[in-house]
């Protein structure tokens, strides 16, 4: 079944159990404005709530995946405006609504992420680049630090010395070296993108969404959590884990000797 929401900015349809998000301002390489944080933001919390989505996909129309802010935007912004408060009440709430979504978000970069197009990129869980696409940090072109998570993000995935070079240089990092580096899982021919795509997305439609969701809570929350109480909290989300029915299927499945139907409950 195919589902699909009214956005100005966004294309949002859900079908077999995948929500595909596509940022779609492909005129300005799908750069943010306004509207496209909130509904962005909106799209994800949607598709977090509705049951009948376990996996997400998020991507960009035209060329690129996303440029970061509309310029035109932050250039008619009038004297006092706090880009502080905009981060706040934008670009936050999107990148935490990404990262408290507890079902897989794949980012399908389909072209250049710069910018805050990167940190949204980066805040997914699961990357698959198109060999055309491309991850750059625009911010120090204009006089500008890293920001949308970037900073906090960037050095987990590939280290200081990597990231604190793309902050300085701003240069575009191609996705063979975004393999190479660990900033993307998986890159695919502009002809297989497509398919590459749906193939994860299939798969991890299929899992077992419960667990996926919890160990994506327990991965995030360990970052601020020394061994004992990672150790302690892992032990609670697996009592979660283990009262879903997926749980019992996996093992019934293992036992019976077939691949297990999980149903994500
Ligand atoms: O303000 C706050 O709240 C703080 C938050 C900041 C977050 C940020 O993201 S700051 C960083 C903002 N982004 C950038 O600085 C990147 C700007 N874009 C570029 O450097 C280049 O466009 C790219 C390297 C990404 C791609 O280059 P290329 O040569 O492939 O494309 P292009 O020709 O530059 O762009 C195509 C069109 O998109 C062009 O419009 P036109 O000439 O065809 O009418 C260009 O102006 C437009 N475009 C690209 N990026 C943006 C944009 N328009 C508005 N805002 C953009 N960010």
């Amino acid at each position: 079944m195919t589902k699909a929401m009214p956005y100005d900015t966004l294309l949002y349809s859900v079908e077999n159990a995948v929500a595909t998000l596509t940022l779609n301002r492909p005129q300005t390489l799908n750069a943010f404005n306004d509207v496209m944080i909130r509904e962005a933001t909106e799209a994800f919390k949607q598709a977090a709530r509705d049951a009948s989505v376990r996996a997400i996909v998020l991507t960009g129309a035209g060329r690129g995946f996303s440029s970061g802010q509309d310029l035109a935007d932050t250039q008619s912004r009038g004297e006092g405006f706090s880009i502080a408060e905009h981060l706040r009440q934008g670009y936050h709430r999107l990148i935490k609504q990404m990262i408290k979504t507890e079902k897989p978000i794949l980012g399908a970069i389909n072209g250049v992420a710069a910018g805050a197009g990167c940190g949204v990129a980066l805040a997914c869980d699961f990357r698959v680049a198109s060999e055309k696409a491309s991850f750059m940090l625009a911010f120090s072109r204009i006089g500008l630090i890293p920001d949308s998570g970037l900073n906090w993000m960037l050095p987990r995935l590939i280290g200081y010395a990597r990231a604190y070079r793309m902050a300085l240089t701003a240069e575009k990092v191609p996705a063979a070296t975004a393999l190479e580096w660990g900033l993307v899982n998986a890159v695919a021919p502009e002809a297989e993108f497509a398919a590459t795509v749906q193939g994860w997305a299939t798969q991890f439609a299929s899992g077992a969404t419960r667990a996926f969701g919890l160990t994506k809570r327990g991965m995030y929350r360990s970052f601020d959590m020394d061994l004992d109480e990672a150790l302690d909290y892992e032990a609670h989300l697996q009592d979660i884990a283990a009262r879903s029915d997926d749980f019992k299927e996996g093992v019934r499945a293992f036992l019976e000797k077939r691949p297990a139907q999980f149903k994500g409950q």
